[in-house]
């Protein structure tokens, strides 16, 4: 190849190199490899003493227009280069001091915690335990030691969650709703365990979270939060229920309210009450809130039939108790005219924060 083609091919080598160099480090490479020590610029530049005497200025002038133009490419690519890796720097590094900082938002306790908590201080204060127990439950805990028959209908699979337990998952007389293991329905499973371990006298509550098969609507939730109590002891009467939950509801709902006992059934208390409260809205003559009865209902209870504690071995001639549960999902509800129980699952701050 004549030397002058060569110098050109060198010129366009060089340029090309530049437009993919994108680092300093990659067009120091190319520098190197043309003006560098054993570049191929340098090395041309070094022959040229060997050519016949005439073409050497002309030559000569043409090598040094190339060094120029390359070193001149060399040297624009270098500042198009470090101020583009500025700007990069710049940008990452970005941090306006004067802007206020980023305010972390607090949580708030959830709303069905302050008032479990808040029912669980009024009985502390009256000398209860607070105790509480597994979530999956046998049906043994669940309904048998509460004196449910075994065609109670809330057995029965529309009304509690049973689990499928592997020991008898494989056998063939194990067919849907014959499982012996549940999502406890209410709580009262706790107490009943704690009857097995401890004599009277017992003044206890368990609050937590029970299962029912229900679909979510505005007054019904799948999963929702009980409280139960129980007392046993030596001459437990109606009247220290009464007294014992007139004080409950006043302490939640405030000192003004009536309260209204109504013979009911369960069956693990005999005899067994809902209880009502007056109307906090109308004060009792009636409105839409209490759908015109002037009353809000809002536990059930009674005395603990003797055969719950026969199943758990206490002498119900010698002790006698009662018991109560009440929903605190309802409660809230009640409180805070709550339009739709499932306003309270959904996590959102902009309502739960308001308590
Ligand atoms: C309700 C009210 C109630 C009980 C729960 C209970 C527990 C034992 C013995 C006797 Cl170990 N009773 N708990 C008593 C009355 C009512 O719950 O509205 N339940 C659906």
């Amino acid at each position: 190849m004549a030397m002058s083609d060569e110098l050109r091919a060198i010129q366009e080598r060089v340029e090309q190199g530049l437009a993919k160099a994108r680092t300093l480090e990659a067009l120091e490479q190319v520098r190197v490899a043309s003006l560098g020590k054993k570049g191929s610029l340098t090395a041309i530049m070094r022959s040229m003493g060997r050519l016949p005497k005439e073409e050497r200025p002309a030559m000569g002038q043409l090598a040094n227009t190339v060094r120029a133009n390359v070193e001149a490419a060399i040297g624009q690519r270098r500042e198009q280069l470090a101020k583009a890796a500025l700007e990069a720097r710049i940008s990452a590094e970005v941090a306006d001091v004067t802007l206020p900082g980023r305010r972390l938002s607090h949580g708030t306790e959830h709303l069905i915690s302050q008032i479990r908590e808040e029912i669980e201080d009024i009985f502390v204060g009256l000398g209860y335990t607070v105790e509480d127990g597994p979530f999956v439950e046998t049906t043994y805990y669940n309904f048998t030691a509460l004196n449910a028959p075994e065609d109670h209908p809330s057995r029965s699979a529309q009304d509690t969650f049973y689990v499928v337990d592997n020991a008898s998952k494989g056998k063939e007389s194990h067919a849907l709703g014959e499982s012996d293991v549940l999502l406890r329905t209410q709580t009262s499973g706790v107490q009943v365990h704690v009857m097995e371990e401890k004599r009277p006298p017992i003044y206890m509550i368990c609050p937590g979270t029970v299962f029912r098969p229900d679909t979510a609507d505005a007054n019904h939730l799948p999963q929702f939060t009980q409280v139960e109590g129980l007392v046993v002891d030596e001459g437990i009467t109606f009247g220290d229920l009464k007294g014992t939950l007139d004080h409950l509801c006043r302490e939640i709902f405030g000192q003004d309210r009536a309260t209204r006992y109504r013979p009911h059934f369960f069956p693990f208390t005999e005899p067994s009450c809902e209880v009502d409260v007056s109307c906090g809205v109308c004060g009792g003559v009636g409105c839409r809130f209490c759908k015109n009865t002037g009353w809000l209902e809002i536990l059930g209870c009674g005395m603990v039939d003797p055969n719950v504690f026969g199943y758990v071995g206490i002498d119900s001639e010698r002790y006698s108790g009662f018991a109560f549960g009440i929903g605190v999902e309802r409660v809230a509800a009640l409180r805070y005219d709550l339009p739709d129980l499932r306003m309270l699952m959904t996590g959102d701050m902009r309502f739960l924060g308001q308590f």
